[in-house]
């Protein structure tokens, strides 16, 4: 039992009633600290060590006074007090430290790894400014850096340190570390943050503009600085080495503590590597290896069973190929290794088109991933079956034992329990509490579909969730949106394939069909959150056009009763948690074949939202969960498009020129748009639809709009809507990280 008030008298020497939100935050993370570091460490023998280049993690307050077993005493003395958790947890400064998928699917596992008692900690940097901070103005994205580190924050200070050779020079690191305490768990896992003290923030301008060259001040300072140019890409480069470097020597150093021998330090660790970002590992630890005299075989024998890698997309731009002269350039010493790897399977596997260097001299992480780790996964069951059968083809003829799907899955904690504390109250009522600890036990929920009492409270819940995401908007946005409407939300990294032009096209047609007359039965407001990458000139035109969309219509009194469009500023974790509880819809319509999985498709079933989307990553799995009744599928398959990839066979002008498609396009360069935004971004945004569309948004257009215009009608029968909603929920559990993380543990990391 703790005493808040106590603890806060003592720090501030007042009441927690005469305390700031601030002031009480600060108590608050001082208390959890506490807490989290009086846990041991688990001290298991073999550890899993998830190297990551980026871990979104989100604010860590709430979720860590759940995990740590607090979290309504603290509530209940706060509001004893007068006090709002909600509010003081908004004092909290969100770590940018990911960009999407990848990287919140780290924080889950880390999560759930910890909640399993598993031994496992997360290795990564610890980026000053993480990725940018997106504000929009003139209807467009602009990018400021996102300075989140407070004097006092979840970073703990330790004293390890290490060595970084580079060509010219060698650098010292500095370790931070971040507990992770499992659900009412004894122990405690880590997040080892890895930083370099010289990081200086004086060198930026304009933006995030800096000197790329100055590597001294700039390692740590941004995650994915802009690599559209050679300084860019060296300085990827920089970042990748320190990284797994510190990582490696981590490694290294906690096995010899155990008792490792070297040679036996497969029984001691296994790596898991998130995407390419960490591939320099393989190298690098055969480097270090040699150097404490194990001969170069056997290192290579040793990391051989050591290494697991998961591909998150299948993408070209994503597959990382460093060429060989700037690995020259940055890690000379590793480049003999890279080139003997290259040379034993250039020796046995006939198969060019698996070499680690190719014929350019560019060198293929994943290649490198493959041919020198014991495991190769897939993030859904369809993602796995395209690497098998097509991507990675030809490594499955060589290896087929390494391949295994793990579909991923989403903590609880946080997309439940965190984000929304009415629905995990309502559950744990007529469910009791058995879900917590094993998710499949959602699936009693469907003993009371039929109940009129549960659907009644489902649909009040929904409202207070939309309620509070009203105020949440129009405190950080100064905008009101209306919690009577139907809620429509797509919210992810902006890109092309993920076809959030497709969604505003959608909205183009339901404004020229309310302008004709037809005026739905119930308002609808279409959210969209999301950040484009700074090199990615399309992804901000979408932003744009979706940005002048929102303003046209919300100055056409004709329309706006009716239509809104919300683009949430700087989509982040903390916008997720308010979003993703008040959502009816759940839109997830990448071209089928390129999202590997997604989760928020996972994070919206949970929270009783139905799926509007296409066959493709964990939709597929969803669908089959819930069956046809419970999904609005529409769209072109996977094989279907890989088929048309394969034959060059979509034409997009030819779907441009149909009577219902070609108003809808030509609606970006319309007159009134153009008014309200730039020519050159609108016109490019229209050419590129008509004359490319590499992903294929007018394939699919029309058999959208029909799939979604049904969803809306469907809507009206609140009755068989909440049933879908239930089955939803219900058979969500499989989507838990919980499972996911067993299953890693079962088939690959193998820790007792
Ligand atoms: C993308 C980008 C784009 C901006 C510039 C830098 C950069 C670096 C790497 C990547 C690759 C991102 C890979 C990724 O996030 N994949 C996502 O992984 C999720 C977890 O497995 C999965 O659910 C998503 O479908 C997949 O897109």
């Amino acid at each position: 039992m703790i005493d808040l008030q106590t603890f806060v008298e003592t720090k501030y020497g007042k009441t927690i009633q005469e305390s700031s939100n601030e002031e009480l935050y600060y108590a608050l993370l001082e208390l959890s600290k506490e807490a989290s570091s009086a846990k041991p460490t688990n001290a298991s023998k073999k550890k899993v060590y998830y190297i990551s280049a980026e871990f979104l993690i989100g604010k860590l307050l709430s979720n860590n006074l759940i995990n740590l077993g607090l979290y309504e005493e603290v509530k209940t003395q706060l509001a004893e007090a007068g006090k709002d958790l909600i509010e003081i947890e908004s004092m909290e400064m969100e770590p940018s430290l990911g960009n999407g998928g990848l990287g919140r699917l780290a924080a889950c596992f880390l999560d759930s790894i910890a909640t399993l008692g598993l031994n496992g900690d997360g290795v990564g940097l610890n980026y000053h400014f993480g990725l940018f901070k997106q504000v929009f103005r003139d209807n467009q994205q602009f990018t400021e850096p996102n300075d989140w580190i407070t004097d006092e924050s979840w970073l703990n200070r330790s004293s390890k340190t290490y060595q970084v050779p580079f060509a010219n020079f060698n650098l010292t690191s500095t370790l931070y570390d971040i507990d992770v305490p499992g659900y009412k768990t004894e122990t405690k896992n880590r997040l080892r943050l890895f930083d370099l003290d010289s990081v200086d923030a004086s060198i930026i301008k304009d933006g995030i503009d800096f000197d790329k060259t100055d590597i001294l001040k700039n390692l740590t300072l941004f995650l994915y600085p802009d690599d559209s140019d050679r300084q860019g890409e060296l300085l990827r480069i920089f970042q990748q080495y320190f990284m797994v470097s510190n990582a490696a020597q981590l490694i290294l150093d906690e096995a010899l503590a155990k008792g490792s021998n070297l040679h036996d330090l497969a029984d001691y660790a296994v790596i898991q590597i998130n995407d390419t970002h960490p591939s320099l590992v393989i190298p690098e630890m055969i480097r270090l290896l040699t150097e404490r005299g194990i001969d170069f075989d056997e290192a290579v024998t040793i990391v051989k069973s050591m290494m697991a890698y998961t591909n998150h997309t299948i993408l070209a731009e994503a597959l990382e190929k460093w060429p060989l002269d700037f690995l020259e350039e940055v890690v000379p010493h590793l480049v003999p290794i890279i080139k003997e790897l290259d040379r034993r399977i250039k020796e046995t596997v006939t198969d060019s088109t698996t070499d680690i260097i190719d014929e350019s001299g560019r060198v293929h992480m994943a290649h490198m991933d493959i041919h020198y780790g014991y495991s190769v996964n897939g993030v859904a069951a369809l993602h796995t079956d395209i690497l098998k059968t097509s991507e990675l083809k030809a490594f499955y003829d060589l290896y087929p034992e390494k391949f295994n799907n793990k579909t991923n899955g989403i903590t609880f904690r946080r997309w439940l329990m965190h984000c929304n504390p009415r629905l995990a109250r309502f559950l744990d009522e007529i469910l009791g509490h058995g879900y917590h600890h094993d998710a499949a036990e959602l699936e009693t929920l469907l003993d009371v579909k039929e109940s009129t009492l549960v659907k009644k409270e489902l649909e009040k819940i929904k409202t207070h969730n939309k309620r509070k995401l009203q105020r949440y908007l129009q405190a950080h946005q100064g905008v009101t949106v209306n919690p009577d409407s139907i809620f429509d939300i797509q919210i992810k990294r902006m890109h092309e394939y993920k076809r959030q032009q497709m969604n505003a096209l959608y909205v183009i047609h339901k404004y020229l069909d309310i302008k004709a007359g037809n005026i739905p039965a119930r308002p609808l407001t279409v959210f969209f959150g999301g950040k484009a990458a700074p090199a990615y000139t399309i992804a901000q035109d979408i932003i744009h056009l979706i940005l002048c969309l929102s303003e046209l219509i919300a100055k056409d009194p004709e329309v706006s009763p009716h239509l809104q469009v919300v683009m949430v500023e700087n989509y982040n974790v903390t916008a997720a948690s308010f979003l993703i509880p008040a959502a009816d819809i759940s839109e997830q319509i990448s071209l089928a074949s390129k999202e590997a999985s997604g989760t928020g498709n996972m994070k919206f079933m949970l929270n009783g939202a139905l799926t509007l989307g296409t066959e493709d990553g964990a939709n597929v799995e969803i669908h089959e969960l819930v069956g046809d009744e419970n999904i609005y599928v529409f769209g072109k398959d996977s094989q279907t498009v890989i088929d048309l990839y394969a034959n060059n066979g979509y034409v997009a002008r030819d779907f441009y020129e149909k009577a219902a498609i070609k108003p809808l396009v030509d609606f970006i360069v319309s007159e009134e748009l153009m008014a309200l935004g730039s020519p050159e971004r609108l016109g490019r945004l229209h050419n590129e639809l008509i004359v490319k569309d590499w992903f294929m948004t007018l394939l699919d257009l029309e058999d959208y709009i029909v799939v979604k215009e049904k969803m809306l009608a469907d809507y009206e029968d609140r009755s068989r809507w909440l049933d879908k909603v239930i089955v939803n929920i219900a058979k969500a559990g499989f989507f838990s990280s919980d499972r996911t993380i067993a299953q890693y543990n079962e088939d690959i990391w193998k820790l007792s």
